[in-house]
């Protein structure tokens, strides 16, 4: 059996900005790690992110773990970080110690990746539940995986060309896992519980209930990295987990990752039902990211019943046209009525918006400003529009000549516009950014409304404090 460290890259200082200010815990990672431990292995996970590592203490801390396997998750602004990590850990040990990377950049470009970065030896393309153990056995044993599927990784004794560097294989997919409920709890005892934080809650953690997205938005990634049929745990699953970790950890809250938690409603009755049943409706918080589309007032009533604090919709844009091309399928009414129905019933709202689409003209952005101060939710999290590779908006930016770099650590969606819009400059877009920002934070009314929240639980007023503190200095000093 082997000895593996998964870590969690010190991504947060760079993603750090305005309502970008919640630590999770490394949810992938946590799952792995409890897949990998049930299979018999030794298992690590330093979360760097949450305990402020830098990649010197990493090394380090690696020095004394002494893995056979390194493993990391990366989206693609921290990509060139995990290549860092495998540098990193080639250097610092005389025998082979395989790097793996999973996450949504190498499922989106495996093949690339590999080209790219030679500090990480294998990608893992999509879900790695079904083959951790598989993976891990080969590596751990200084083998190739040649028939682990969902992996790619260089095969150093077959040449692409001539001169050229080793082919590279990429395995068929992997099947994703169908039953959830197999899927053991994640590893919470390896994580620095107590670290993670949202925008709101303190101490917090999250869950992830469901993988999949049925909707096709043109700018994101989960369909094609989670497939497009929700498959679901059952609510009994969900709430033996919330359970356990609210007696173990003392946590409040839980922070639902689900990218869209309302797509069936029988599904969520059930689980507010569950929830209820438990007794754990009155004793812990919890929050979701859904569609507009896909809630009214009963079943957001029901979802406070049972505890819901806090819901997150996706906005995106005020002008009609920018939605069409971001193909999001919700129209200007219901994203307005799903904001109104949440305030109705009392719960806390985060919107997301996003400027700087292709194709988007100034008007659209003023359209933008002007929706997100009438819908007014308690948190706005606008971001620059990012093309992510695998997604069609990627495809249209490209052959549109609309990328303005293909330097992944540029694809920050808070941080740098990445797409050449056609009537503005960067400055301007990024001017424009600012000032939406500033509208619509610093306002008195908005002033009260974060208080009146922060007053509502000690927990509340901690990360509301600490977040109005990084929102402040994100919106005054930038
Ligand atoms: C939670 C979350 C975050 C959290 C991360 C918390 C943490 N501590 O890790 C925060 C808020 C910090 C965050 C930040 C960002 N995020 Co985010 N995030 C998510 C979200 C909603 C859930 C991720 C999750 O936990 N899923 C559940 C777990 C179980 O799945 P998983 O992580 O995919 O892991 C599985 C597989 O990928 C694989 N796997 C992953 N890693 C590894 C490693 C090994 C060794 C192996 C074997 C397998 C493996 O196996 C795991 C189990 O099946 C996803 C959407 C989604 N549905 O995935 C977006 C998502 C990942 N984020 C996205 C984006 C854009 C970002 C940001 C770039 C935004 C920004 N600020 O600019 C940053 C980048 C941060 C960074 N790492 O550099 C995009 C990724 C696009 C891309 N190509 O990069 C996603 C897909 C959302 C989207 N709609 O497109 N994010
Ligand atoms: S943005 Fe949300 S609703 Fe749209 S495809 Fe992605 S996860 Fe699904």
């Amino acid at each position: 059996m082997a000895r593996v460290a998964l870590v969690n890259l010190p991504f947060q200082e760079d993603v750090a900005a305005v309502a970008q200010t919640s630590v999770g815990p490394p949810m992938g990672l946590a799952y792995l790690a409890a897949v990998l431990r049930e299979a018999g292995h030794t298992v690590g996970v330093l979360d760097a992110n949450a305990v402020r590592r830098s990649m010197g203490d990493v090394g380090r801390e690696l020095l004394e773990l002494k893995p056979d396997v390194v493993g990391t998750t990366a989206a693609t602004p921290s990509i060139t970080l995990a290549d860092r990590l495998g540098q990193m850990v080639h250097r610092l040990f005389a025998r082979p110690v395989p790097v793996v990377v999973g996450g949504p950049h190498g499922s989106a470009l495996p093949e690339q990746t590999l080209e790219q970065f030679q500090g990480i030896d294998v990608v893992v393309i999509g879900e790695g539940e079904s083959i951790a153990h598989r993976l891990v056995s080969h590596l751990a044993e200084g083998e190739l995986p040649l028939r682990v599927p969902g992996v790619a990784f260089r095969r150093p004794e077959r040449r692409k060309n001539r001169g050229a560097g080793p082919e590279i294989q990429v395995n068929p997919p992997a099947p994703p896992v169908q039953d959830l409920d197999r899927v053991p709890f994640p590893a919470r005892d390896l994580l620095p519980n107590h670290r993670y934080r949202t925008i709101d809650a303190w101490p917090t953690t999250c869950m992830v209930a469901m993988r999949g997205c049925p909707a096709g938005c043109r700018y994101c990634n989960v369909p094609r990295l989670a497939g497009r049929s929700v498959r679901r745990r059952s609510p009994q699953n969900v709430v033996a987990e919330m359970t356990d970790v609210s007696a173990r950890y003392r946590v409040r809250h839980f922070s639902f990752l689900d990218d869209t938690f309302t797509t069936s409603r029988t599904w969520v009755e059930s689980l507010c039902q569950a929830l209820m049943a438990s007794g754990l409706a009155g004793d812990v918080t919890w929050s979701c990211l859904t569609r507009p589309d896909m809630v009214d007032y009963p079943l957001l009533s029901m979802m406070k019943q049972a505890g819901l604090t806090r819901v997150e919709f996706g906005i995106e844009s005020g002008s009609p046209a920018v939605l069409e091309m971001l193909g999001k399928g919700a129209r200007l009414d219901q994203i307005r009525e799903a904001f109104a129905a949440a305030r109705k019933v009392g719960l806390v709202t985060l919107g997301f918006a996003m400027i700087n689409t292709p194709e988007e003209t100034s008007q659209d952005i003023d359209m933008t400003r002007d929706e997100v101060l009438l819908i007014d939710p308690d948190f706005l999290q606008l971001s620059y529009c990012t093309p992510y590779p695998g997604t069609p908006i990627f495809d249209y930016c490209r052959d549109n000549g609309l990328l303005t770099t293909t330097d992944w650590d540029e694809y920050r969606f808070l941080r740098t516009p990445v797409i050449r819009h056609r009537q503005l400059s960067r400055e301007q877009v990024m001017k424009r950014h600012k000032e939406i920002i500033r509208g619509f934070y610093l306002r008195p009314e908005k002033a009260l409304r974060l208080a009146r929240i922060a007053l509502s639980s000690p927990g509340t007023a901690k990360s509301l404090a600490y977040t109005s503190y990084l929102a402040m200095r994100h919106i005054l000093g930038s």
